[in-house]
């Protein structure tokens, strides 16, 4: 069991490193005009130059601390793409841009998402959103905060009452795929809204203090989600696979809710791909 001296070193590398990542993604911003991007395989997919050097800064800044670690980060600067660098028992998963589109196009709904993964377990999470100025955090079996301060999911109880969130994948024409539209339609009717924000990890981070109620979407990636999963359980809500499942990290589909809604919106939106 790790004691709280480690805790607190390992919280606060994590957030050392994001908070260096999101410093390189607002040092890419241009004073004027559009984000250069360019597509990443699929048309929609984008990927910057930000991209790239807030994931150099984030893997820099974990690997200095502690070489021996794992890494699965997204665009694969420092470290193989796309899966762990070696097995080993601490693995560091990296999204450091979460909400490309917003930020090619200039809104604030993007974040840098940093977590640790101890035997495959989330033991450390950090989000951290420097154009909305806020920072979420979680440390296994201690809670989770929004600057600095404790945060609960909300408790509505009623799915009339609650204010949902989803989105889309990048790839919408491939035969077969689910668009997500259908469980839309089952659930948009029986909720009081719907928001699509555009990055899985901040939707997470709203769920866990309670802005929204509930957050589902199809398709993702483990670090799409890995640190995010961690705060909203550790502020009391409930996350599994569209299954009802724990295959959420690996599985692509998601479900995460303030607990006391769970069973009703996993029966509307439920269910595989
Ligand atoms: C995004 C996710 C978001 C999803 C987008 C995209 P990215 O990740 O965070 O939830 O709806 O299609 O996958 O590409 O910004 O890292």
């Amino acid at each position: 069991m790790s004691d709280r001296s480690e805790l607190d070193e390992l919280l606060a590398l994590a957030q050392r490193a994001a908070r260096r990542g999101a410093d390189a993604l607002l040092a890419h911003v241009p004073a004027q005009g559009t984000i250069r991007s360019e597509t990443k395989g699929r048309r929609r997919e984008l990927v910057t130059a930000a991209d790239r050097a807030a994931e150099s800064a984030v893997v820099g800044e974990l690997l200095a601390a502690r070489p021996d670690d794992a890494v699965l980060a997204e665009e694969g600067v420092l470290t193989p793409a796309g899966r762990a660098s070696r097995a080993a028992r601490d693995t560091w998963i990296v999204d450091p841009l979460d909400g490309t589109t917003n930020y090619v196009h200039g809104l604030p709904w993007y974040c840098v998402a940093v977590a640790l993964y101890r035997d495959g377990r989330p033991l450390v999470g950090v989000v951290h959103a420097p154009r909305l100025g806020h920072e979420w955090c979680a440390v296994h079996g201690r809670g989770a905060t929004k600057d600095g301060l404790p945060i609960t999911v909300s408790a509505t109880a009623e799915l009339a009452d609650a204010l949902l969130s989803t989105g889309f994948s990048y790839v919408r024409d491939e035969p077969g795929r689910d668009d997500n539209v259908e469980r839309i339609r089952a659930v948009l009717p029986r909720c009081r809204d719907l928001r699509r924000y555009g990055s899985a990890e901040l939707d997470l981070c709203l769920c866990a203090d309670g802005t929204v109620d509930g957050y589902w979407e199809l398709y993702l990636q483990p670090y799409d989600v890995a640190a995010g999963a961690l705060i909203v359980r550790e502020a009391g809500g409930r996350v599994t696979d569209l299954c009802g499942g724990e295959d959420w990290l690996h599985g692509g589909q998601l479900l995460a809710t303030n607990g006391r809604l769970h069973a009703e919106v996993l029966a509307a939106v439920g269910g595989p791909p």
